[in-house]
């Protein structure tokens, strides 16, 4: 079994879709392993999302992250972090899939309701960021 993790971000909490995101994770066949709602700090929001410290959009995005909670999410299944991607659509959520969390709740590429590792080895470091390992066993 695989692990991934996910956030649904504050735009999709806030509108009252999480209860709707969690109820497609789970009939795409995911247990949730672990699950915080959270309001997350500037400089946890900052670690997070390290990787695109530097770029045009990162004010906006650690705005955004920050601006009311999230419900932090550790998933297991079969391929679990392609397939989180995939139930997620692409990052734009014009350019996402039917039915995908994006398409349905996200509005822009800074809002976009949800996020997901994009490798094993990411997902492995973001669940240990998040997630002691006593919540995940
Ligand atoms: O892994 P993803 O979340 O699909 O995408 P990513 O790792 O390239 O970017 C992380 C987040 O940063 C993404 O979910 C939304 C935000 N972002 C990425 N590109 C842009 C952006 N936000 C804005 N406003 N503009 C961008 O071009």
């Amino acid at each position: 079994m695989e692990r991934t993790f996910a956030i649904i971000k504050p735009d999709a909490v806030a509108d009252g879709n999480a209860g709707n995101i969690l109820a497609l994770i789970e009939k795409n066949g995911f247990k949730v392993l672990a699950l915080r709602k959270q309001h997350l700090t500037r400089p946890i929001a900052e670690g997070f999302y390290a990787v695109h410290k530097g770029k045009g959009f990162f004010e906006e995005l650690i705005a955004f992250m920050t601006e009311g909670p999230v419900i932090l999410l550790a998933l297991e299944r079969e391929d679990a972090v392609a397939k989180w991607r995939e139930v997620m659509g692409a990052t734009n959520p014009e350019k996402a899939e039917a039915g995908t969390v994006r398409k349905l709740y996200g509005a822009n590429i800074g809002r976009n309701a949800s996020h997901g590792s994009d490798s094993q080895e990411n997902a492995a470091i973001e669940l240990a960021w998040f997630f002691r390992g006593y919540e995940l066993n």
